[in-house]
């Protein structure tokens, strides 16, 4: 099918969401199904044009002589936005300034054990932003949020990747929620009994569900980019507010619970996640940053879980699995991904937008009016 079919299938798809919101008849059934089959079809145009482009890259990276094959060409052109100053650079994110606003824009950058490999996942970018703009829409009732927009003041060529966001005081702790034992509150528990001072329950095994969700604060360390676990008090001396703290930690929570049962309905297992807090002109707590994305937190399939063990990633394990067959010791460089790795890595990032939303990627793509 042709992109302008799909394309077309799509903004008649979101035409007849909006007429049936304003309260219309339904179109009859076949209809419908056509233009979801069509809508489905776009989204795999955008894969294979991505597929082309990246083997054309590897042709390139070929031609140009022995050593230099891989995709990595395509790597860091993907979200330079060359009009606007750079703020700040992650291994995966950009934010740029907009004045009163921030623009931040997530790139289709991947990492396993915390090295980004040369090769993107195509969309996977456009799907975090959706599924942050999702959780920002559904959670207002919570905490107000950051979000401005996911078009005005958004650059054509980052739209549906990226949000225009508001410029805050940033408080300088990490949110950590934790619903299941895992990562570092599975080592700090094996240690200690306890995670960021709270002691748990004797007899807890791998990955299993906590009795309640537990807040459990971290900083960035002074060197590298890994962050440290503190307890409640030395979060609060680092922020100099305990009334501050127990509201982060109240906002958290109340978070979490609400994004876990979601997502326990959907087949998928929140295992923790990491907010982040500013506060606006007028000193109110504003949630910030990326929210309830597969990078901002643990997603396990609900199928298959079982406490016991480590749990698959919903989104990574492919790459991890294939990186760790490779051999690679886990230093940098890291290998650049094949294409089956890629596309049925693309696939679990779609597959987590579509269970998450419930709706079809395609519906953000049409929404955020990604270009073609
Ligand atoms: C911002 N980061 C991530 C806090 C900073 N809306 C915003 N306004 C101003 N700054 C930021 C945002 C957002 N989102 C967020 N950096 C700047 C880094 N964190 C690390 C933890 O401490």
């Amino acid at each position: 099918m042709e992109d302008s079919a799909a394309h077309d299938a799509a903004t008649r798809l979101a035409e007849a969401a909006a007429r049936l919101k304003a309260g219309a008849q339904p179109p009859p059934e076949v209809e419908l199904e056509t233009l979801e089959r069509m809508a489905h079809a776009r989204v795999e145009v955008r894969g294979a044009r991505a597929r082309l482009t990246e083997l054309e890259a590897d042709l390139r990276a070929l031609l140009a002589g022995p050593g230099a094959a891989g995709s990595s060409a395509s790597i860091a052109a993907v979200t330079t936005v060359a009009e606007l100053p750079l703020l700040a650079s992650g291994k995966v994110r950009e934010m740029y300034d907009l004045g009163d606003e921030i623009l931040m824009v997530a790139s289709d950058r991947v990492s396993t054990y915390d090295v980004v490999h040369p090769t993107p996942i195509p969309d996977k970018g456009t799907v975090l932003t959706g599924l942050s703009h999702f959780w920002f829409e559904r959670t207002v009732h919570i905490c107000p949020n950051h979000l401005v927009s996911a078009t005005e003041a958004v650059p054509e060529e980052v739209r549906g990747r990226a949000l225009a966001v508001r410029k805050l005081d940033m408080v300088p702790v990490e949110c950590v929620v934790r619903g299941y034992i895992t990562g570092s509150g599975w080592k700090d528990y094996q240690a200690t009994g306890a995670v960021c001072g709270i002691p748990l329950p004797d007899g807890l095994k791998e990955s299993e569900r906590l009795p309640s969700p537990i807040f459990t604060p971290a900083t960035k360390a002074e060197l590298g980019d890994h962050d440290e676990n503190v307890d409640f008090e030395r979060a609060v001396e680092i922020v100099g507010d305990r009334e501050l703290m127990e509201e982060l930690r109240r906002l958290s929570l109340a978070l979490y619970g609400f994004a876990l049962e979601h997502a326990l309905e959907r087949g998928i297992i929140l295992a923790d996640t990491k907010f982040e807090f500013g506060r606006d002109q007028d000193g109110r707590l504003v949630l910030a940053d990326e929210v309830l994305t597969p990078d901002s937190s643990r997603f396990w399939p609900s199928e298959g879980y079982e406490a016991g063990r480590s749990q698959p990633s919903f989104d990574k394990q492919i790459v991890r699995d294939w990186a760790s067959g490779t051999g690679w010791d886990r230093r940098p460089p890291a290998p650049p991904l094949p294409e089956d790795v890629v596309e049925r890595t693309r696939g679990r990032y779609l597959e987590a937008y579509e269970l998450i939303t419930g709706e079809p990627f395609d519906a953000w793509l049409s929404r955020s009016g990604t270009p073609e």
